[in-house]
């Protein structure tokens, strides 16, 4: 049997918590023939709840689950990490502004990104979930000079796989002949799923939906406002879906994309579609060996390179304002 792979998972006692550890333990995460062990990092006031999901996950009794220990000091929880999946993260609350939470969030992901710095194992993978995602993933990653940047990365396959979904109704086939779906830029309503490079049956699917006003005013308000309507349906945020996603991102980051097919994950760039080297954007990636690459000489017509841009601008204003407040 191969040796246990440790994952460190923040906001354990969260929702999406609750919905990714099973899941975890399962081996759904990394594979049916890896067995882990579970990291889990909490507040203090939260310790006792993610006892309870770790009794939980006890009576499972999963044959990959070898080992579960809950810390409410991060250095202590990322100790050996080899994935850590940062999912808890300071919630936006009535009357905050956007440098209150950047600043709320700092406080969380500065010193997660040392803890990772200083006791993380030499291949740790990490996965940055809670929001404002891509800029939580910047502020860790800055933190942690030892670990190599492309280590850090954050979620938007929720926003793929929410993107593959609409597609797939529209024009009446299946997700799985779908393939090279891209969300570029941020995880917020700023970002762009591009259907001019997704393709289906080998034509794009702009071309095979044919529909400029669905895509404009239907699709991508649809795919970037999905997470308001769940909470509007459902009355709370979406965490089974999310932990789906977080599931995906890891799983074809350490086992590959497909021949002829990417992902989306946001990354660190390289300056790659004019995106201003250092931030955390989101660009279709195709993984291999355990590494993610961004796909190179894709053209970009106007209406992608506004939108781009535009998602591309709020990373920016995201960066200047945490390095204004010292965060980075
Ligand atoms: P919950 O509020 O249910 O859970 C968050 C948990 O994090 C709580 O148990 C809290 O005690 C814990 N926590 C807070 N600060 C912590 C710290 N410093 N260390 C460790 N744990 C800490 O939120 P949930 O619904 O699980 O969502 C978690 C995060 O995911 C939120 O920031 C949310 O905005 C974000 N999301 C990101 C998505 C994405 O696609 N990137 C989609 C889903 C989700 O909205």
């Amino acid at each position: 049997t191969r040796t246990p792979v440790t994952v460190t998972v923040t906001g354990a006692a969260g929702q999406i918590g609750y919905a990714l550890l099973f899941r975890i333990a399962s081996g759904q995460l990394l594979g049916a023939d890896v067995p882990v062990r579970l990291r889990l990092l909490e507040i203090p006031q939260a310790v006792k709840a993610a006892e309870g999901t770790a009794m939980e996950l006890d009576d499972c009794a999963f044959p990959l689950l070898q080992g579960i220990d809950i810390f409410d000091d991060a250095t202590r929880a990322f100790e050996g990490a080899n994935v850590a999946l940062l999912v808890g993260a300071r919630p936006r609350t009535k009357g905050m502004e956007r440098g209150d939470l950047l600043e709320a969030n700092g406080g969380i992901f500065k010193p997660q990104g040392e803890a990772i710095n200083a006791g993380a194992a030499d291949d740790i993978r990490v996965l940055v979930v809670g929001n404002p995602a891509n800029t939580n993933a910047l502020i860790a990653q800055q933190h942690a000079p030892d670990v190599p940047a492309e280590r850090f990365t954050a979620m938007t396959r929720l926003d793929h796989n929410r993107a593959l979904a609409q597609l797939s109704k529209k024009a009446g086939v299946s997700v799985s002949d779908i393939k090279k779906m891209t969300i570029w830029g941020n995880h917020s309503a700023t970002q762009y799923p591009d259907l001019f490079h997704a393709e289906i049956g080998g034509k794009t699917a702009a071309e095979v939906v044919d529909d400029q006003d669905w895509l404009e005013n239907d699709f991508i308000p649809t795919v970037a406002k999905r997470g308001a309507a769940i909470i509007e349906a459902r009355g709370a945020s979406s965490a089974a879906s999310a932990a789906s996603a977080a599931i995906d991102h890891i799983h074809t980051w350490v086992n590959g994309t497909a021949e002829g097919d990417w992902t989306s994950m946001a990354v660190v760039s390289d300056g790659s579609y004019g995106v201003p080297e250092g931030l955390i954007s989101s660009f279709p990636v195709t993984c291999a060996d355990g590494r993610w690459e961004i796909v190179q000489g894709l053209e970009i017509d106007d209406f992608s390179r506004g939108r781009i841009d535009a998602s591309v601008a709020e990373l920016a204003e995201e960066r200047d304002a945490v390095r204004k407040l010292g965060l980075i």
